[in-house]
């Protein structure tokens, strides 16, 4: 069974990030998502999510390709999650092509392209200019 991993904040959640999590699942046969905290991704991503980690847990778990939601608490917890969850292939969107380039040794790493014309601050302009 071949394991994949992805990380994000999710928030809000639109229809790139499922074609993310489509093409991570087709990839393998498990998917796990590592979601950012609420406190993660506020101190080392400064970004301030709408919903709680909570509430991103439960929406992600309700996508049929994701198998598993763990949460993300830092920057430096791939490697570590790559073992102790046996990944095979770790995930991302291309804006982050080349960041995780130093977990070949651990595993395989996939760069897919992101969907270009939605953002989750795309989705705040839109609504604030209607
Ligand atoms: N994504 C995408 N297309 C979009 C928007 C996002 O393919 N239009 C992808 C991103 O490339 C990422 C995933 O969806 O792979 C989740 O996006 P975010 O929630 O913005 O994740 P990010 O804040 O980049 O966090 O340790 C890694 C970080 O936690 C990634």
């Amino acid at each position: 069974m071949k394991r994949v991993i992805t990380y994000g904040n999710f928030d809000l959640l639109h229809y790139g990030h499922i074609n993310l999590l489509r093409r991570a699942k087709e990839a393998g046969d498990y998917l796990i998502v590592a979601l950012s905290e609420d406190g993660f991704s506020e101190d080392f991503k400064n970004k301030k999510c709408y919903f709680g980690y909570e509430e991103r847990k439960r929406l992600l778990e309700a996508i049929r390709y994701v198998d598993l939601v763990v949460p993300e608490r830092s920057w430096e917890q791939k490697v570590q999650d790559i073992q102790l969850y046996q990944v095979d292939i770790f995930v991302m969107g291309d804006d982050w092509e080349g960041k995780f380039d130093f977990l070949r040794e651990h595993c395989e790493v996939i760069y897919f392209s992101r969907t270009a014309e939605i953002s989750t601050s795309q989705i705040k302009t839109d609504l604030k200019n209607r």
